[in-house]
């Protein structure tokens, strides 16, 4: 049986994957999301802080043989700014600005909360996090043949706007191929489902269409084929794994994919695979509903410099069928 997410840390994931504080002057406030307790550091080098604790599970049954039970778990979600020099506005602004960010990301994603979209929106070869490699076989993602996408093709898989990354191999016999690391933040026993989407075209003199793989990391073979035949317009192709899931995720949290060309190039004509847009959408066992019950201000203004926070109450829940 795999495990449960705790809810804190599922409600943190999802708050920091989605906090999006517009400053007034366009650019985006950098909000630093912790478990932690509020602390002075992270004013110095952000403009405002959110912190997640888990305050209180309560277990109730759903039916008279007590076999479906429901889990309900409060979370207690502080929004904090203070005055620092660097700030362009005030901090009851900003405040106020991640406060509605919360509020919005709770709502937004109430019945989704267990759900986290990997994917490479201001990615880039030098950062932390998802990457993505051109190859011309199918190697393991560790082998040495795989080049990383340059800070341009990194931007063209930012999103499926028509802007698009292309590889393309013109030895005998090669095919065109890409792959997709995603680096999964929760723990790999509570992981429950992956989605890879690619979408994308793929030519070749052989054969046209894309083909996408999962890579299993305890087999050292990548597996689980889904193919199309698109060879001249974008096409979703998506390939969705469960069973043996956490044999797919390595040591270092990362799932990989390939997508490559279904023919392979005859030396005259090249294999040629054109990419929109990649992405994962990782499930978590865990809470399944989320809301916000509450909030209260809880300003120290007799500090100085003064500490501006928000309190939410965050309810959610997990619903357990624990068997015959
Ligand atoms: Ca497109
Ligand atoms: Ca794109």
């Amino acid at each position: 049986m795999s495990e449960i997410e705790d809810p804190a840390a599922t409600i943190l994931r999802l708050l920091r994957t989605q906090m999006r504080v517009v400053l007034d002057s366009g650019g985006l406030a950098s909000v630093d999301v912790s478990g932690e307790y509020q602390n002075s550091d992270a004013f110095k080098v952000s403009d405002g802080q959110v912190t997640v604790a888990l305050a209180e599970n309560v277990d109730a049954k759903l039916d008279l043989s007590g076999k479906i039970r429901r889990r309900t778990s409060t979370v207690r979600v502080n929004a904090w700014a203070t005055e620092t020099l660097s700030q362009t506005e005030t901090a009851t602004t900003i405040r106020k600005k991640i406060a509605d960010e919360v509020n919005r990301i709770i709502r937004q994603y109430c019945r989704t909360p267990n759900q986290t979209t990997c994917n490479y929106v201001g990615l880039s070869p030098n950062t932390q996090g998802s990457k993505a490699y051109s190859g011309s076989t199918e190697a393991a993602p560790t082998a040495s043949g795989w080049t990383e996408l340059s800070v341009g093709d990194y931007q063209n898989l930012w999103y499926s706007d028509d802007n698009r990354c292309q590889v393309s191999r013109g030895g005998s016999g090669e095919h065109a191929i890409l792959m997709f690391g995603f680096k999964i933040e929760s723990r790999r026993s509570t992981v429950k489902q992956a989605v890879f989407a690619f979408e994308g075209f793929g030519s070749a003199p052989t054969q046209n269409g894309v083909a996408v793989k999962a890579w299993n990391d305890v087999a050292g073979a990548w597996q689980n084929t889904q193919n199309n035949s698109a060879s001249e317009s974008d096409e979703q192709l998506s390939l969705s794994l469960t069973a043996n899931l956490a044999d797919c995720i390595d040591d270092d949290g990362f799932l990989w994919f390939l997508a490559e060309t279904n023919g392979a190039s005859d030396g005259a004509t090249p294999a040629v695979l054109t990419c929109d847009c990649a992405s994962c959408v990782v499930s978590v066992n865990g809470v399944t509903y989320c809301d916000v019950a509450g909030s209260r201000n809880l300003d120290r203004v007799d500090l100085k410099p003064p500490v501006y926070r928000t309190e939410f109450t965050v309810k959610s829940w997990y619903i357990e069928n624990i068997g015959e």
